[in-house]
């Protein structure tokens, strides 16, 4: 090191003494960005010519929020062996004005005590938007486990559990025309030992639209690979056009590649542990 300073004096003293030096008359700026976090100048004073001043300033950082750590939902045990035979879908009668408007909360099935017109399993949390036919008297859609709904106005209700393909954190999305909110862990999806949801619960996500526009709402969840956990979404159209998209994005994947096909990964409320 020594040697170094030594003979770079050397060097320099080598040039000076060569050169004619000058005072110099004016200075350029040169901003080198770092990794400090304080601004730092230099002045190089050269033999001839203008002086170059170096500030080293730190890296623009944006600011952000401090983000909250995401919640940790509580999973429940499943009865061994039981199979991925997807989730429990159920239709409910939504009147036209009701779930999905603001007039009703996602709790009403529940507390009026309502029997499902049709009921079946499914692996996919989807359909697509449709739009309002010429004729809409009678008017009917498709939507998953091959129940077909009464187009205009209509609840279905998706629950079973979501077994973490590995661990990390989660991201529950989702859009409707008009409604879907999402329940999720236990007690807040259901129960463990019932399977029944409480009625005096918030859900985790709320995602409204209509008129075309379903906006994404989401929420990020920390899961353990190999739980299993309770999932609750509620979906409603309380007139018209209708459209629903629930999605879980794994850790370490992009945001496009998340799923609403959950073939393999999803249990039925049959498979709760029953003690
Ligand atoms: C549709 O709305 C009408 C009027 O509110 C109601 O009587 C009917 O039960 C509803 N049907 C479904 C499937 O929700
Ligand atoms: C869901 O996927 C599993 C695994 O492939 C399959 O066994 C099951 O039949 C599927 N359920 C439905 C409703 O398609
Ligand atoms: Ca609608």
């Amino acid at each position: 090191m020594t040697s170094i300073i030594r003979s770079a004096l050397f060097v320099g003293s080598l040039f000076v003494y060569g050169a004619t030096c000058q005072r110099p008359t004016s200075t350029t700026t040169t901003t080198i960005p770092w990794t400090g976090t304080s601004v730092t100048s230099t002045t190089i004073t050269p033999c001839t010519g203008p002086a170059t001043v170096v500030i080293e300033t730190p890296f623009p950082t944006t600011t952000c929020p401090p983000a909250p750590p995401p919640i940790r939902p509580a999973p429940c045990e499943v009865e061994i062996g039981c199979g991925a035979s997807g989730l429990n879908i159920d239709y409910y009668q939504n009147p036209v004005g009701g779930y999905g408007s603001g007039n009703l909360p996602p709790s009403y099935y529940i507390t009026e005590g309502l029997s499902p017109l049709d009921s079946s399993l499914t692996n996919v949390t989807f359909f697509p938007q449709d739009t309002t036919p010429e004729d809409p008297v009678g008017w009917t859609r498709e939507t998953n486990g091959g129940i077909t709904v009464n187009a205009n106005n209509f609840t279905l209700v998706y629950s079973g559990f979501y077994r973490a393909p590995s661990t990390g954190v989660f991201t529950l999305c989702s859009s409707a025309d008009n409604e879907n909110d999402i329940f999720f862990g236990r007690g807040n999806a259901f129960g463990c030992d019932t399977g029944e949801p409480s009625p005096n619960v918030e859900p985790l996500v709320v995602s409204r639209g209509g008129n075309f526009v379903n906006p994404i709402i989401c929420t990020d969840v920390f899961l353990v690979q190999g739980r299993y956990y309770p999932v609750r979404n509620v979906m409603g159209n309380f007139g018209g056009p209708s459209a629903f998209d629930f999605t879980i994005w794994e850790p370490e994947i992009p945001f496009e590649d998340r799923t609403n096909d959950f073939t393999g990964d999803v249990y039925p409320l049959s498979c709760r542990w029953l003690f």
